[in-house]
This record gives C-alpha cells, structure tokens and sequence, in this order.
C-alpha cells in the first residue's frame, strides 16, 4: 500500500459531542481534517453534514488504508487508544491526540483539572459555584457534559474541567494550573487490561501541572512524579498547617484548614462522609487557584448536591429513599452504604445492572454490616449474589418497579431503602438518569 501523507492531515475519530466540537474547532483553525466513525449511523453526522458539508467522513468499521492518509488522528473518549486501528496507526507513525490535548494547547486562562473515581462531577460542579461566588467568569465542562473545546472564546478568567480516564489517554500534558485525582477504585474494567492501566491514565492529568491537590485518605491520588508540583493536601482527622481536614469537637464535625474552623458539616446540604470529603476538595482546588475563601464557603453553604447522588426522595412510614442512581461502581455504592446507615437502623440496598467487569468484592463487608437486604437486579445480579455473605437476605427482582416493591416489603421502620447499582444501567435503561427518574416516580407511587 503507497501511503501519501500531506504537510498536516488530521483525521477525528468519533462523531460524538466530542468529535463534533473538534471539527469545529480544527475547521476555525483552518486545518486540513476528515472524520471516521466506527458506526454507520453516528449521532453528529446530520450536523457534520449540514455545517461541514466539504469535510469527508468515513463511517463503519475503521479502515487501515483511510487510516494510513493521516498523520495525526484526534480520538474521542468513546474509543480506546488501544483498539486495534488506533494502535496500528499509531504503530505506524501517526500521532495520536484528544480534545484535551487540542484545549491545553489553546486555553488562555488557568484550569483547574479533576479526576478520579468517584466525586468528579460533584467536585467539578462545586467548584464552578465558588468560582461564580468570587465574581469570576467561569467555564465548567469536560467529562460533566459540554466538550472542553465548546469553552473557549468565552472569556474565560478560569477553567474548571471534570475529566475522564477516557480522556486523559490522549492527553499529552495539560498543564493545569491545579489538578487532582480525587480517590481511585475498580471502574471501567472492560476497557482496561488492568487497574495499573486505569490509574496510569488517571495520573496523566498531573502532567505539567503547577498545584495538585492530594487526598491523604487515598494514596492512589498522590502524584506518581512530583517535579516542580506544590501540593495542597485534605483527608480526615489530619489537622496540620497548609492541609483542608476535620476535627470533632461538641459543636459536630467542623471542615478545617490548618488550625482554623471552617464551617460545620451540619451546615452543608449534602448527604454523605463522603460529600465532605468532596467540599475540603473542592477547596483546596479552589484555594490552590486563587480564589477567596469566604466566597467559597458561601457557596459550599448553598450548594444542593446534584440529582442521583445520595438523593433523598421521600420518607414513607419511617423508611428514607433515596437515588444514588450514578452510583454506577462498586467504590460509590461502598461509600452509598456506609455514609447512609442509619443510626438506629439498616440499610436495604438495590443494586445490579452491568457491572463492566467489576470486582464486586469490596461490597461484602459493608453489606454485611450495614444492610437488612439487598434486592438485585439486571445483567450482573447473580455475580453480586456470589461475593455476598448468606447473612443478609438476597432478593431477585425482574424490573426496577418489582425491586422497589420488595425493598418496600424488607424494610422497617427507622431503615432507608438505597438505590445505589455499582453497574452501569445501559442493560435496562437509557442512562443512569432515566434509572434514578424511574426509581424516584416508583417510590412517589408507592
Ligand atoms: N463510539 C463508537 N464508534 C466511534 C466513536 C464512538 O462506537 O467511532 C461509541 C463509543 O464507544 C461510546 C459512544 O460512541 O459508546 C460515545 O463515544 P464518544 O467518544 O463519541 O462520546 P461523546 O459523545 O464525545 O461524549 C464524550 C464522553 N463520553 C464518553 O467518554 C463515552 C462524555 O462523557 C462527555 O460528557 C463528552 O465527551 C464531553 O466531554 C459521558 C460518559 O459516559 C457522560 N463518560 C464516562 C463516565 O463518566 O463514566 C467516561
Ligand atoms: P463522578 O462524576 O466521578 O461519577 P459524581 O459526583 O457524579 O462522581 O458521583 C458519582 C457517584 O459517586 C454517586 O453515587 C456519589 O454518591 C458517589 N460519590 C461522590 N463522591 C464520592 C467520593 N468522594 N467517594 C466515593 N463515592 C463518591
């Protein structure tokens, strides 16, 4: 095969939002570019078409010999780095980038850059809110929704980016002004090898970075290499100077910095240990950036929470519900669980779905320990039933409506009926949305 590469061909691979935003931004920069989609019918062709009608696209199975024309191919999330026709493109001397990467290039205000297991969206969320109460002009986006190229020309006095592992595959080095890996555990193991591979595209986002913020209750989120990187540091009970932390005293548990109190958690609207573990979070991010403090904590104060996380619904004779629907891997629904224990009561849990080839392990103990029963459903529930104890009573239920039904039947009074899958939903419903709506209008039924 003859292969004849021009100066600078790019092809975009993935015709999603992604793949969208970077035919618009590559077309601007007025760059050569075509467009290759997997699938025969992909999301943004209509819109390709109306607006680019000269660009040329490639749809179905990728094709060696297209592949072979270009020498530098910008891959959406979507798409492993590692599919075949990636690797053998880039085996052949292509370079292969991200949206990130194309955004890095470009952004001209700093970025605050976010991963991690569990708590991005939140995190990220947060964080934009304090960023609005300093008065600034912040552009949030990312994995959260809007493609990071969609930011720029806005004016940006800052970036606030949620960013996948997906992404963070093809991105060479961001150079946030401050980055974090919030927590890491088991997710997306249907696409990687193994956890070494997912944490290694999780430390990518240090890359080049001045600030990261470090959560000394997970070691995994400590930058691999450490070169020129100031750290801003949170975790639990660990007041120290320069280190977002805890302290218990008769008032409750007060968020700290250094040796200073900073609000109560009872002055938070967010269930959950864990969401305080977001807040010190967002702060140091936010502290780490420049932005005031009491601006900050003004807007920890007011911050809701968001839909699907720990989300109470009702309460009906004495038992809270509540949609933790993106609890989509088994480190949510772990932190679900112990966070939502009743004092006096158990937790009944529904969970299953795809698990993405999740070790479903880590659930046994706090199961074990905090639930009254678990009712499963989808794809993965007899590989949940399997890794849990016979002291918690298991229930099969054939749809959402019957597990609601059943956790309805288990509990008593003072207990909270949990949805929080540890899966994925796509085997039963759109997205985990449509699976926390459906469960939020089967609880207000009951
Ligand atoms: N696909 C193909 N063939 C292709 C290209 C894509 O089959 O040639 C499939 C992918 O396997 C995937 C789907 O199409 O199933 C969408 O992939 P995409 O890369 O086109 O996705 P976008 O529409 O560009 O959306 C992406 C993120 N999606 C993914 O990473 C899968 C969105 O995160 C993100 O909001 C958006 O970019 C803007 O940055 C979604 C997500 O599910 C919410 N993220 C995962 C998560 O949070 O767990 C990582
Ligand atoms: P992400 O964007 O990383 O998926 P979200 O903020 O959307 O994070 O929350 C996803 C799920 O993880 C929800 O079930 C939520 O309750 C749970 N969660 C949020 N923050 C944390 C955390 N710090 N540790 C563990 N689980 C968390």
């Amino acid at each position: 095969m003859s292969v004849i590469v021009s100066d600078r061909r790019t092809l975009v691979v993935g015709l999603g939002k992604t793949g969208l935003s970077c035919v618009r931004y590559l077309s601007e920069q007025g760059r050569d570019i075509a467009v290759a989609d997997s699938r025969q019918d992909p999301p943004g062709l209509q819109e390709l078409q109306d607006g680019w009608p000269d660009v040329p696209v490639y749809l179905g199975e990728f094709d060696h010999s297209v592949l072979a024309g270009f020498n530098e191919l910008v891959v959406s999330p979507g798409i492993s780095v590692a599919e075949p026709a990636i690797a053998w493109a880039a085996a052949n001397g292509a370079s292969i980038r991200g949206d990130i990467d194309l955004f890095a290039e470009a952004a001209d205000a700093p970025i605050i850059a976010i991963t991690g297991s569990n708590g991005k969206t939140t995190v990220t969320t947060l964080v934009g809110e304090m960023a609005k109460a300093a008065g600034r002009n912040v552009q949030v986006g990312g994995n959260i929704g809007t493609p990071a190229l969609a930011l720029l020309g806005k004016g940006a006095e800052l970036y606030v980016l949620e960013l996948s592992s997906f992404q963070l595959e093809t991105t060479d080095e961001l150079k946030a002004e401050v980055a974090t890996v919030l927590n890491v555990s088991d997710d997306h193991m249907d696409r990687y090898p193994d956890k070494m591979a997912y944490f290694q595209a999780k430390q990518r986002i240090y890359r080049g970075s001045r600030n990261a913020v470090v959560n000394l209750d997970d070691a995994l989120s400590t930058p691999m290499a450490r070169d020129n990187l100031r750290f801003v540091c949170f975790g639990f009970n660990r007041v120290n100077p320069e280190t977002f932390s805890t302290r218990d005293d008769d008032q409750g548990t007060w968020i700290t910095f250094g040796f200073d109190n900073l609000l109560l958690a009872s002055e938070l609207q967010l269930l959950g240990r864990h969401n305080i573990s977001n807040v010190m979070a967002a702060l140091a991010l936010g502290q780490a950036a420049g932005l005031p403090m009491t601006a900050m904590l003004e807007a920890a104060r007011a911050f809701r929470g968001l839909p699907h996380r720990c989300e109470f619904v009702r309460n009906l004779d004495g038992v809270d519900y509540i949609n933790d629907s993106k609890g989509t891997n088994v480190g949510a629904t772990v932190a679900a669980i112990e966070s939502l224990a009743p004092e006096q009561g158990k937790v009944i849990l529904i969970a299953g779905g795809d698990g993405k080839g999740a070790d479903f392990a880590p659930l046994a103990e706090p199961v074990q320990c905090h639930c009254r029963a678990v009712v499963l459903i989808g794809r993965d529930a007899d590989t949940i039933a399997q890794t849990l104890t016979n002291d918690v009573t298991i229930v099969r239920a054939e749809s959402l409506a019957d597990a609601v039904s059943e956790a309805r039947v288990q509990a008593l009074a003072g207990d909270r009926v949990v949805l929080s899958p540890a899966c994925a939903s796509f085997d039963m419903f759109r997205d985990y949305s449509d699976r926390g709506d459906q469960f939020r209008h089967l609880v207000e039924a009951l």
